[in-house]
């Protein structure tokens, strides 16, 4: 019996009926990790110039299905916020999704400095974030805000910035269209994070007791999933009409 309790200890995370942070951590992981192989296999139907966009789709939920691995694990050990985790999952997935973006308006004229742009918006939101949870959590608000701006940088270049104006000026509706979902992804999808950071303590939505962590499981799981869907939709459509007048 010894041998059969150590091999659960370390096996199966102590998951507990009714502790919802963790069934997200479990689900969160299985989702991403399938969402992978999907995105990896699908790349074989799509036309040659897509095929990059369904690799960094796949790579966003793998690299994340990692994360989870490892923040569930350590979730269950210790009933920790897994922030260190977190954050590197985000600071690799984050810029693969503006990379999502260039790939996208690249044909038409879209600019490196343009990705570039968002991936530094992007570190601006996220080294701000990570020093608001965990080196500076006196001043979570001050970094909060700071971390925002980064946020708003990306949402200006998604709806009025250089990423919006060359898929207007693209000659293909699914670049249009998949550019206006992934901005909208960036609009609704992403604002959950910063509810979940607010529920920090000393922060607005402290007093609501919502976990944090929960928070960030469904937003990632929607956004990085979400994204990967959008892209791969409308390299199917793409495909499809390239067959039909080929
Ligand atoms: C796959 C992971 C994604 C898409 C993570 C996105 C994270 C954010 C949009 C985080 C934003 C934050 C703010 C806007 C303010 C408070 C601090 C953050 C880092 C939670």
């Amino acid at each position: 019996m010894e041998s059969v309790s150590y091999l659960s200890s370390i096996l199966a995370a102590n998951l507990q009926p009714g502790d919802a942070v963790g069934f997200t951590f479990f689900t969160g992981y299985m989702s991403m990790l399938a969402a992978s192989i999907f995105f990896l296999v699908e790349r074989s139907q799509v036309d040659a110039k897509w095929k990059t966009s369904l690799l960094v789709s796949s790579l966003i939920t793998f690299i994340a299905a990692v994360h989870y691995f490892y923040m569930r694990d350590l979730y269950l050990e210790t009933g920790e916020s897994p922030t260190q985790y977190r954050y590197i999952d985000w600071t690799l997935t984050v810029p693969l999704m503006c990379v999502e973006f260039y790939l996208l308006i690249k044909p038409f004229g879209g600019k490196v400095s343009t990705m570039w742009k968002l991936i530094a918006y992007s570190v601006v939101m996220l080294v701000a974030g990570y020093v608001g949870e965990a080196i500076d959590p006196s001043n979570t608000i001050l970094w909060g805000v700071i971390s925002t701006a980064g946020y708003l940088g990306i949402v200006y270049e998604a709806t009025m910035g250089d990423v919006k104006k060359v898929a207007d000026a693209s000659s293909s509706p699914e670049v249009v269209g998949a550019v206006r979902l992934l901005r909208n992804f960036v609009i609704v999808g992403w604002a959950i994070y910063p509810i979940g950071y607010m529920c920090m303590e000393g922060n607005l939505l402290a007093s609501t007791g919502w976990n944090l962590d929960l928070i960030y499981n469904i937003a990632d799981a929607i956004n990085k999933i979400g994204f990967g869907l959008v892209v791969y939709s409308a390299a199917m459509t793409a495909t499809a009409k390239s067959k039909a007048t080929a």
